[in-house]
């Protein structure tokens, strides 16, 4: 992956040997991006799944997205962290917190904060994400306040490396930032399955979903008037370029993100702005796209309360705590495992 985390790996040297990264992708990130854009490009409706947005570049513009005015979602959700965790955390005691697609450090910091020093210093973090860099940094952050917090970097596609996380001790499992609204239905009821698959009763997801809400305020949050969103959606090209030898030009696309009522989610595409061809040289193929066709990068669905509870009780999770802002325009929930999963 990226040059840059190389130089940051080597920085830890100095750092508490509390630290430790595992890199789960090494072997498996290129045969995975090239089976996913062959298929993906190869479609009638061209594809690429929005995981290959996080380089190190992208994962940046993802937390600059996140501080935009039109982008309620993380500043919403963070403000009923704010207000729960001091009530979730302060039994919370020889836990791992694995956060799936952990990205910054943000969220994970209100956590541990709440924690307390006592309870902190029997918590291990581990960090799933598929951005060393990501993994890297936020667990940087946290040990420069906290020397002494274990951490456990996991470099994985959590959707599909969930064995590489341990489960030897109590799990909080942490899946925030409505990260599953990037999974459609199948495939978001089959991976909280593979989560409850894995958990026992003691263990706990905690979970965010954005919800429905009119259109106009949806769309303004993925066509924010800074074009960082658009930035975003185009590097995935540029992620594409360096990995696969592709001669992608992020100019001749256009930025195009709309609520698709039907199937209650933001679509993001990219639109050829004209007629023209790119080659992939590791997959050794020539693309044709004609003006106007496009993309489809990326999913993002928005929940209802029925559509959640519909979903967890098919993953066999009941829901413990149900927590929202006072407009209801994000939810957070605590899951456990369903008691009647055996029936
Ligand atoms: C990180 C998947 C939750 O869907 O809102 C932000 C990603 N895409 N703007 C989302 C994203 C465009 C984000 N998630």
């Amino acid at each position: 992956m990226a040059r840059s985390n190389q130089a940051a790996v080597k920085n830890l040297k100095s750092k508490p040997r509390s630290f430790e990264v595992v890199n789960y992708l090494d072997k498996k990130y290129q045969p995975d991006i090239v089976k996913d854009v062959r298929e993906g490009l190869t479609a009638p409706q061209k594809f690429i799944p929005c995981k290959y947005f996080y380089d190190a570049r992208g994962s940046k513009l993802f937390e600059d997205i996140c501080r935009l005015p039109e982008y309620y979602l993380t500043r919403t959700e963070i403000s009923i962290l704010k207000d729960i965790t001091p009530g979730l955390m302060e039994t919370s005691t020889h836990k791992d917190l694995v956060e799936l697609g952990s990205g910054a450090d943000w969220k994970i910091r209100i956590l541990l904060e709440a924690a307390g020093e006592s309870n902190r210093s029997t918590l291990r973090y581990i960090p799933v994400d598929i951005s060393e860099s990501a993994v890297i940094e936020a667990a940087q952050g946290l040990l420069e306040i906290w020397p002494r917090l274990e951490v456990l970097g996991v470099v994985a596609d959590f959707t599909r490396h969930l064995e590489a996380i341990p489960t030897e001790r109590p799990v909080m499992y942490c899946f925030l930032g409505s990260t599953i609204g990037n999974l459609d239905e199948h495939e978001s009821t089959s991976f909280l399955r593979s989560i409850s698959d894995n958990m026992k009763l003691d263990d706990r997801l905690l979970i965010g979903f954005d919800m429905l809400k009119p259109r106009e305020i949806l769309e303004a949050a993925y066509n924010d008037s800074q074009g960082v969103t658009s930035e975003f959606n185009k590097n995935i090209l540029s992620v594409i370029n360096s990995a696969l030898s592709a001669d992608f030009n992020p100019s001749h696309f256009g930025h195009l993100a709309f609520f698709n009522e039907e199937h209650s989610r933001i679509e993001m595409h990219l639109r050829a702005s004209c007629d023209f061809s790119v080659k992939l040289e590791s997959l050794g193929m020539e693309i044709d796209f004609k003006k106007g066709e496009t993309i489809h990068t990326e999913n993002s669905r928005k929940f209802t309360r029925a559509s959640i509870e519909e979903m967890a009780s098919q993953a066999r999770l009941s829901i413990e705590n149900w927590y929202s802002d006072p407009d209801a325009w994000f939810s957070i929930v605590t899951m456990a495992l369903d008691p009647r999963r055996n029936s």
